[in-house]
């Protein structure tokens, strides 16, 4: 359905990827329902179709573990996929459901974020019915981040695998994969130049050209990894002691910072008070972001769990603190500066996900070089946020146009437009309706 975009397309996008409970990230190279394309699906048809909306956040809600993890993928039955259920093996831990196969591993919690846009748009008393069906949930979710994914109370949640960023191969992943050691067979495997042969196995490279997925190295190693957890029966503490591939991510934990904002919210709405353990560890999230300021290149950054120290790789990242809403005008100032910079993240489609002047900057390869539609979102409310009003509506009608030009695709070369990755991708589409109707103005969430 590859045309000009229109909000009309956009539904029609949207419509033909529902499911039914879920709806599919792509035809054909995406069958199953992910965690954040799901929220911003929700997102999107919640200007349209609350109570479709709805069913895609429970839909999300009823494959959450026992202990609280929302799975970042969650397998349709019969729907046969190369890192599908019998890949991930969910039954090997024993809080996973019974009644559906998961992934192992989480992805960007915006799964309140998600719940509070769809109840702005019901009716006063559906709102309280809906946020009250799904608060536990939500608590319990948040409970789990802080309590498996953040031992040493710091504030800032570790993820496991490059997946759970939701940026799979951002350069800031493949810096720290790069400095941890191969076992020998996966080196041998590699001086043999055998990893072509996963190509074979990859459905991802027969939908879309190879050049723009992840390499064929940097696919063995994200298997690799998901094999580790596998073993490990995804037991966080396990991993969090043995594993080396561990990220205090900065995306995930910006993103983290206005969903508690909204889990805050939610709890209000409903009369209720958020347990104050959560509270107290809320707070040190927010502080805690700025443990990974640099004041020397004036940006944010990701920072390696086990050697604390900053990964200080130029991604998109860097702007994800503007969507927190919780940086000083000061620190938001000198982003905008970055931002705004036509040699690292101001090209006439803007904003790539790596910096022009990186190494790793390549306009076509998926998370090092494309232009996403959800992380400009994520940059455009923060610079609302912040009042930045020139760069918000610049940043809004490039977006716009980007897709009216080239249609609803996964990924764009910022250099050209030139449409990349899936085509009819969902939250393409849903954030396109997002942005068409939403207002230009400050608030994150509501307080
Ligand atoms: C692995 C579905 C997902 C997105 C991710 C994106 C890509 C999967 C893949 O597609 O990841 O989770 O197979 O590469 O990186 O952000 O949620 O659209």
């Amino acid at each position: 359905m590859e045309s000009r975009a229109s909000e009309a397309q956009a539904r029609k996008v949207l419509a033909a990827n529902d499911k039914g409970s879920y709806t599919a990230p792509a035809p054909n190279l995406y069958p199953h329902q992910w965690l954040w394309d799901s929220c911003f699906v929700a997102i999107g048809l919640a200007h349209y179709q609350p109570r479709r909306a709805m069913i895609e956040i429970s839909s999300l809600l009823d494959a959450q573990w026992q202990n609280g993890m929302i799975p970042h993928m969650i397998f349709a039955a019969k729907t046969p996929y190369w890192i599908g259920h019998r890949f991930w093996r969910s039954w090997r831990s024993s809080a996973a459901p019974q009644h559906i196969g998961t992934s192992g591993i989480t992805q960007p919690p915006l799964v309140a974020i998600a719940a509070l846009a769809v109840a702005d748009k019901l009716t006063p008393g559906e709102r309280v019915v809906w946020l009250r069906q799904v608060y536990p949930s939500l608590l319990a979710y948040h409970r789990w981040l802080y309590r498996e994914r953040d031992p040493h109370n710091t504030g800032l949640v570790v993820l496991i695998h490059p997946w759970e960023s939701g940026l799979d191969n951002s350069p800031v992943w493949m810096e720290v994969l790069k400095r941890i050691p191969n076992p020998l067979w996966l080196g041998t495997f590699f001086r043999l130049k055998l990893d072509k042969l996963i190509n074979g196995f990859r459905s991802d490279v027969h939908s879309v050209l190879m050049h723009q997925r992840l390499s064929e190295v940097e696919a063995v190693r994200l298997l690799h990894r998901a094999i580790l957890l596998r073993q490990q029966n995804y037991d966080s503490y396990l991993i969090l002691q043995k594993n080396h591939l561990l990220v205090e991510d900065l995306t995930f934990n910006s993103l983290l910072i206005t969903a508690n904002r909204a889990l805050f919210d939610i709890a209000t709405l409903i009369n209720e008070e958020l347990p104050s353990d959560l509270n107290l560890r809320t707070q040190k999230t927010e502080q805690a972001l700025e443990e990974l300021w640099d004041e020397t290149s004036g940006q944010y950054y990701s920072r390696n769990f086990r050697t604390q120290k900053l990964v200080k790789t130029p991604t998109i990242a860097t702007f994800m603190p503007l969507y927190s809403g919780t940086i000083s005008p000061e620190r938001a100032q000198r982003l905008r500066s970055l931002l705004t910079n036509p040699t690292a993240y101001w090209p006439l489609y803007p904003v790539p996900s790596a910096s022009l002047s990186s190494d790793y900057f390549d306009q076509h390869r998926f998370w090092q070089g494309p232009t996403w539609i959800n992380t400009n979102w994520f940059i455009i409310k923060g610079l609302e946020h912040y009042n930045f009003a020139a760069e918000a509506i610049h940043l809004r009608q490039t977006t716009l146009g980007l897709i009216e030009k080239t249609g609803f695709r996964e990924y764009y070369s910022p250099l050209t437009g030139e449409g990349l990755g899936a085509s009819d991708f969902s939250w393409t589409a849903a954030l396109y309706i997002e942005l068409i109707n939403s207002k230009v103005g400050p608030s994150l969430t509501r307080s």
